[in-house]
């Protein structure tokens, strides 16, 4: 099985930069049942909502999982190396010295499609303030962000959303120009 996940930060944990926080964090994601198989560059984005804080990186990476790794397993292992780097929950969409979020797992729709399409169709204004207690598959804002599609188009371009049944690819594509050419590759 494989899985799509996105690392984003804005905050220095300690000395370390939010540039060496996500590249240490994807180094130490792997293990026995997890392999990293591809990690984009990251990249420099302007946060989200605008002006609410210091620029964001972002980057994204395609998982490799053994078969006894679920869903909700590895949300728990991404939360874990979340807190190694510093991350603690006070403020939705607020400032974080490291954000993992679980884009996709395969092509699973959790809880089911029309739980997915109710958070993915969530009006502007609940999306800051309301959060689900489950876990949902695919990642409901994914198709909407530069910040995770530019990273994603890097390393999983052809993976394709089961419900909008359109790729990383299209998805990117239908964005505004504008929002493309804020995500810049910082190497
Ligand atoms: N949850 C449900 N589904 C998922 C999923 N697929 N992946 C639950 C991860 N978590 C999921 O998440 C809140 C709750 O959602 C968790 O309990 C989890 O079980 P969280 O990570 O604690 O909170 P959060 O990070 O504040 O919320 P979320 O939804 O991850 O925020 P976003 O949407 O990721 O926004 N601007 C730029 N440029 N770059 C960024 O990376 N990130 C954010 C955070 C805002 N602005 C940004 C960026
Ligand atoms: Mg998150």
């Amino acid at each position: 099985m494989q899985a799509l996940v996105a690392f984003g930060a804005n905050l220095p944990h300690g000395d370390t930069l939010p540039e060496q926080t996500l590249a240490s964090a994807m180094a130490t994601l792997g293990n026995t049942e997890v392999r990293v198989m591809f990690q984009s560059r990251l990249f420099k984005t302007p946060c989200f909502p605008k002006n609410a804080g210091p620029d964001y990186v972002n980057a994204a990476a395609v998982l490799d999982l053994a078969p006894s790794v679920t869903p909700l397993a590895l949300l728990h292992h991404l939360h874990a190396v979340e807190s190694r780097f510093g991350r603690s929950r006070e403020t939705r969409w607020g400032m974080r010295t490291l954000d993992i979020d679980l884009l996709a797992f395969g092509d699973l729709v959790l809880p089911d499609a029309a739980t997915q399409t109710h958070w993915r169709d969530l009006p502007p204004g609940d999306q800051s303030r309301l959060t689900p207690t489950e876990l949902i598959l695919p990642h409901p804002r994914l198709q909407d962000r530069a910040f995770v599609l530019v990273p994603l188009a890097e390393v999983a371009p052809d993976w394709v959303h089961p419900l909008l049944q359109r790729s990383v690819a299209q998805m990117l594509a239908a964005l505004p120009a504008t929002d493309r050419a804020e995500v810049q590759a910082l190497s």
